[in-house]
């Protein structure tokens, strides 16, 4: 089943292709309702996770990005065809926002053969290269350099891609973030690094805050040690984040070099779904954030300026819990990995550099 097809139904979601935009800023009141129906997508989808999580249908781990929306629609709204994308374990958003189909995407959480990767990688690998995505890892730090390597292939490929590298304050403290981003910014005095760092400083890794992680808190400064230019956002306000990823996409496309977004957000949802007793924030915390929830402040937006009223908002929200329950029947009913599975995909095929498998 493509994308495509199987989007049909989503409550008039539509697919990444039809959407683009070809790399204009485009924040008009049609573009930002599109928007806002990809980010009740993700919502709607993450909420349905948490749901199957507690009836143990998903099991292993399960991270969902609730409150930090704003950030890979903004930035993935610049994506270009032949672009990769790159993220670590809260990689859910990435595959929807790309086109993934939500109907394999689930199945992949409920480990079934029907899954975006048969059901053998789960919630943290997901992985769609059609679509630009590259995973999907759950080594804290373990896809920087892998990203900045993508950013390195693409100039030497010739191509004007570049590699769309999220990573969690969290893993900024990992050597493996300082090793590439040394190399990054050094590959980058070249133009050969056309790399975009999109940091999703949700201010915590785990139950640990920022404060508590590193004496340097200003952590697009960080890159500074390594001549990387770098700029902040106010991740909630999904303008904010389209404005920035716009510019600074296209920035790096044409320079061949590295720079970074720092999106300050917040996850209103615990660390992970099996995380139910929070000791290191306050219920007055999280109630602060969500009250600068981007899908609330959207809607805030879009009433205020008449793009939908109180009613169409409903519609919208009702209609994709329908299609999300549909996708859950879909995972639910779907069969589980063949046994022959097992063996399948273990080794890349044979190729001009590997040889024979
Ligand atoms: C190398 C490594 N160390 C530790 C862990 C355990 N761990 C899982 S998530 C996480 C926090 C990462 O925080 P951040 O990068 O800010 O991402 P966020 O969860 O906030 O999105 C840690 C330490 C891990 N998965 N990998
Ligand atoms: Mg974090």
């Amino acid at each position: 089943m493509s994308a495509e097809s199987e989007n049909k139904g989503d409550g008039g979601v539509e697919t990444r292709e039809e959407s683009r935009n070809g790399g204009a800023v485009a924040t008009n009141g049609e573009h930002l309702v599109d928007l806002y129906k990809k980010m009740i997508l993700v919502r709607t989808f993450e909420e349905a996770c948490q749901r199957g999580f507690r009836q143990g249908k998903i099991g292993g781990y399960l991270h969902v990005y609730i409150g930090q929306e704003a950030v890979a629609t903004g930035f993935l709204d610049a994506y270009k065809e032949g672009d990769a994308v790159i993220t670590a374990y809260r990689d859910h958003p990435h595959a929807l926002l790309l086109g993934s189909d939500p109907k394999n995407v689930m199945a992949e959480l409920y480990g079934k053969g029907t899954g975006i990767v048969k059901g053998k990688g789960g919630s943290m690998h997901l992985f769609d290269v059609k679509k630009g995505l590259y995973g999907g890892y759950g080594i804290v730090g373990g896809h920087i350099p892998l990203g900045v390597g993508f950013a390195y292939a693409m100039r030497y490929q010739e191509t004007d891609h570049i590699c769309q590298l999220y990573l969690g304050d969290g893993a900024m403290s990992n050597g493996a973030f300082h090793e590439a981003a040394n190399i990054s910014g050094l590959w980058g005095k070249d133009g050969m690094n056309p790399c975009l760092f999109i940091i999703e400083n949700n201010q915590y890794g785990m139950g640990t805050s920022v404060e508590r992680t590193t004496a340097m808190t200003d952590l697009a400064a960080k890159f500074d040690a390594y001549g990387i230019e770098h700029e902040k956002v106010d991740g909630m306000d999904l303008e904010a984040v389209l404005e920035a990823a716009h510019r600074t996409t296209e920035q790096v496309r044409e320079t061949g070099k590295p720079y970074v977004v720092e999106a300050l957000t917040y996850r209103t949802a615990p660390h992970g779904a099996g995380d139910f007793f929070e000791k290191y924030r306050t219920k007055d915390e999280v109630k602060k954030w969500r009250e600068r929830d981007p899908i609330g402040l959207l809607e805030h937006k879009l009433l205020e300026r008449d793009e939908l009223d109180e009613d169409k908002l409903e519609e919208i929200k009702s209609e994709m819990k329908e299609t999300i329950q549909e996708v859950s029947k879909f995972a639910d009913e779907s069969e589980e990995p063949a046994m022959e599975e097992l063996y399948s995909d273990v080794y890349s095929g044979s190729d001009e550099y590997m040889g024979e498998e």
